[in-house]
């Protein structure tokens, strides 16, 4: 397939932020490696989101949060299932900044996500509760926005959810693989592209994206 970008795409670059690169609290494996093909696709895009995961002290994602839980272990919620964390992308830490390496400059809006107590959101649409709104569907909407193509960490999660919502809110909605990488590898992370397909997301890769 060979897309040609259109007036109305945008570039949504999730999280790419210190603590889930290398040497950070949550390191996605290669998280680094997405920052090249994010930067040669910001060359391409007229319009540019970005999300950042943004976690007061003491979020309910976090295990410090769960007496006798450890990260990567789960605890029930109001909202669901919630998997525990290491503290992460904490509100004024440098691990919550965006990577100084993306070169973005046209990049019009970051939305922040997590920042309520007691909900997560791996999306960047819609809180782990499935009710709470960031408002970024109604910007894309606002923004006369028509297709999103989805980039960032971690693929198994906020890029995961992200996509979704983008699809089920009426965004025809690409993943970008080579620029994504999971927290899961191998079979888990096939899992998560699977979850995408069946919301509607279609898998390209950047070389697919034409200009
Ligand atoms: C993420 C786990 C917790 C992500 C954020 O950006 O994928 N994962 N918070
Ligand atoms: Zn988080």
């Amino acid at each position: 397939m060979t897309i040609a970008l259109r007036s109305d795409d945008l570039l949504l670059v999730v999280d790419v932020q210190y603590d889930f690169l290398p040497g950070g609290s949550l390191a996605v494996t290669d998280g680094d490696q997405v920052i090249g093909p994010i930067n040669a696709l910001g060359r391409k895009f007229a319009n540019v989101v970005l999300t950042q995961d943004w976690h007061p002290k003491g979020h309910i994602s976090f295990a410090s949060s769960h007496a006798g839980k450890a990260p990567f272990e789960t605890v029930q919620l109001s909202y669901g299932t919630q998997v525990l964390w290491p503290d992460h992308c904490v509100w004024g830490t440098k691990g919550a900044e965006l990577s100084a390496a993306l070169d973005l400059p046209q990049a019009q809006l970051t939305i922040r996500k997590g920042y309520h107590p007691k909900v997560d959101s791996y999306s960047g649409l819609q809180e782990a509760d499935r009710q709470t709104k960031t408002g970024l569907a109604g910007y894309l909407k606002e923004r006369g926005i028509g297709r999103v193509f989805v980039t960032g960490l971690a693929t198994d999660f906020c890029v995961n959810w992200t996509a979704q919502d983008a699809a089920r809110a009426g965004f025809e909605t690409y993943v970008v693989t080579d620029a994504c990488r999971g927290i899961a590898s191998g079979t888990a992370l096939e899992a998560a592209y699977a979850e995408m397909e069946a919301a509607g997301v279609a898998r390209i890769t950047s070389s697919e994206i034409a200009g």
